[in-house]
């Protein structure tokens, strides 16, 4: 295998792409931070989204994670997704979307707490979301191995953010707060932490 990904050390989306190449083997990383001038017009060079993470593949250039995750899956035979399984991903991502702009916009400098109808519905979205998935995520035991797939990979990089970035106290959800103490020790999540703020 001869995979470069490119991305951030802090991106969300780039760590559970991260972890999941750690599960899969060895895997080159190519940091950039898309803030700075070089970096940013180095990405609008290669991704016409303009996002990170994309993984390089010889040939191959795949955007978007969920593309990447379903063409690791399909190389490296892991089980497809389930219909439920899809819409834990979906309600993930979507939460971590929402996060990404609200973080976005507030180190931009826009006022947080203005009244807007759009500002307000982001940010009913997230506790909805984390709500939703309390039953599945209440199932899960990180001494399962079989637990430690691209759904939680995926959680556990978006919930380590939140905390990391001060976004959310976690203690307001305790069963995800204890998936991330439980899961602290699973391959891959030591060697993908983001440096300290
Ligand atoms: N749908 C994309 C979302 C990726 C995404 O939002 N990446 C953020 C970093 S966490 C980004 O590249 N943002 C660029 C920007 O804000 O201009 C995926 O799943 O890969």
């Amino acid at each position: 295998m001869n995979y470069t990904l490119i991305g951030s050390f802090t991106s969300p989306y780039v760590r559970k792409m991260r972890i999941l190449l750690f599960t899969l083997g060895t895997y080159e990383f190519k940091s950039i931070n898309y803030l700075e001038q070089k970096d940013s017009d180095y990405l609008k060079s290669i991704n016409p989204i303009n996002q990170i993470p994309i993984l390089l593949d010889g040939e191959s250039k795949i955007f978007d994670s969920r593309v990447i995750y379903n063409y690791l899956a399909k190389k490296h035979h892991i089980k497809p997704l389930s219909i439920d399984e899809e819409n834990i991903l979906s309600a993930i991502d979507a939460a971590l979307d929402t996060s990404i702009n609200l973080f976005s916009l507030r180190r931009g400098g826009l006022d947080m707490n203005a009244e807007n109808q759009y500002i307000e519905r982001q940010k009913e979205r997230v506790p909805m979301i984390l709500n939703y998935l309390n039953p599945w995520v209440s199932k899960l035991e990180a001494k399962n191995s079989d637990h430690w797939n691209f759904l939680t990979m995926s959680l556990y990089s978006y919930l380590y953010w939140l905390e990391y970035r001060n976004l959310m106290d976690l203690n307001d959800f305790p069963i995800h707060k204890k998936f991330l103490h439980d899961f602290k020790n699973a391959p891959g999540v030591f060697e993908t932490n983001p440096p300290p703020v």
